[in-house]
């Protein structure tokens, strides 16, 4: 038995489509920031006595097509260790109540964790960020904190994550605009498949990626948050205009998304260093130097309540327990 805590992250420039589905190889490097609010707390047991995987998310039991995900998961992990009994799984999800941000990068980074532990693997950082994209593309960048590099790579021992900064030693914020969605979203495996091969700009996406990797690792070295910034938020716009230009097109943006961009404008326009970014959803992220929290939170708080601004320094990395000792 093991248990396992890993965070979310955010992509500051993002993942959006994959080179081989089945291995999860990506198209691109991507690079992203975790999150120190939002994780998930994953334990797992292999019974001799089960008959089938057994899983629960925040204390509901997961049926149909979400168990299948993660038995086909615990499969991998059943062949790399040579055992064969099925597994109880108990998840737990802390994010703030309604806040529809995908969970599936720590929920993975946990599910590798505390599986691999469980089943006596002891697996280094590197071969448990490859073991947690096989998962979800995103997990794979979830073993790290702080900001975190995924290399592309070319099969599945050159694609996975590294630390570019596990501790941050500057004022690296983002705080996550909760926007609420009744509309069934489209999957971000569905979405970006449906990008790389029917968007027209999808070669331009690579060299756009490309370039963005350059400068925000520059602009992290030199600790240059409006850069970091502009750099995210440009790279964000360029992975939803893929979405946009896909046949059939789609969009992840709400009414509500575009009122939180035009709230950022104007603190902008009004000389507050802060720029956005967004994932598969309508949530906006906001990114800043902490030292102007204050007047952003209180900026937004003319137009969002409170109780929906979540700000987040950035996080931890993986922390897994061995209960079998
Ligand atoms: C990212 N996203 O880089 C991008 C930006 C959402 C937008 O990774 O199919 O759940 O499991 O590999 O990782 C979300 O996609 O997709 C994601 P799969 P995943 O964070």
């Amino acid at each position: 038995m093991a248990t396992a805590k890993a965070h979310t992250n955010i992509a500051l420039v993002k993942y959006w489509g994959k080179k081989d589905q089945d291995l999860i190889i990506p198209q691109t490097d991507s690079l992203s920031m975790t999150l120190d609010e939002f994780y998930t707390t994953t334990r797992v047991n292999f019974d001799p006595a089960l008959t089938a995987d057994q899983v629960m998310v925040n204390d509901r039991p997961v049926t149909g097509d979400g168990l299948a995900r993660i038995t086909r998961f615990l499969d991998l992990v059943r062949q790399l260790s040579g055992r064969h009994q099925f597994a109880r799984v108990d998840s737990h999800n802390h994010v703030p109540t309604a806040a529809g941000l995908a969970s599936s990068a720590s929920a993975f980074a946990a599910l590798a964790g505390a599986a691999s532990q469980a089943a006596g693997l002891h697996l280094s950082r590197r071969d448990l960020s490859r073991l947690a994209r096989r998962g979800s593309g995103s997990a794979t960048r979830s073993i790290y904190g702080g900001l975190v590099e995924w290399h592309r790579g070319h099969d599945d021992a050159t694609s996975y994550a590294e630390p570019i900064m596990e501790k941050l030693d500057f004022g690296l914020e983002m705080l996550a605009i909760m926007i609420n969605t009744d509309r069934k979203k489209i999957s971000s495996r569905y979405g970006m498949q449906s990008s790389v091969i029917s968007s027209p700009y999808y070669d331009s996406w690579k060299e756009v990626v490309a370039n963005d990797m350059v400068t925000m690792k520059a602009a992290i070295t030199a600790r240059d948050i409006p850069t970091i910034g502009h750099t995210a938020e440009e790279n964000a716009l360029r992975m939803h205009a893929l979405t946009l230009s896909a046949d059939p097109g789609y969009t992840y943006f709400n009414s509500e998304t575009l009122t939180a961009i035009t709230a950022i404008h104007r603190l902008r326009e009004q000389g507050i260093s802060c720029y956005f970014t967004m994932d598969a959803g309508p949530n906006v992220k906001v990114i800043y130097d902490r030292r102007d929290r204050e007047r952003i939170v209180d900026g937004l708080a003319a137009t969002f309540d409170r109780d929906r601004l979540v700000v987040s320094p950035a996080g931890p990395g993986i922390e897994i327990w061995d209960e079998n000792n």
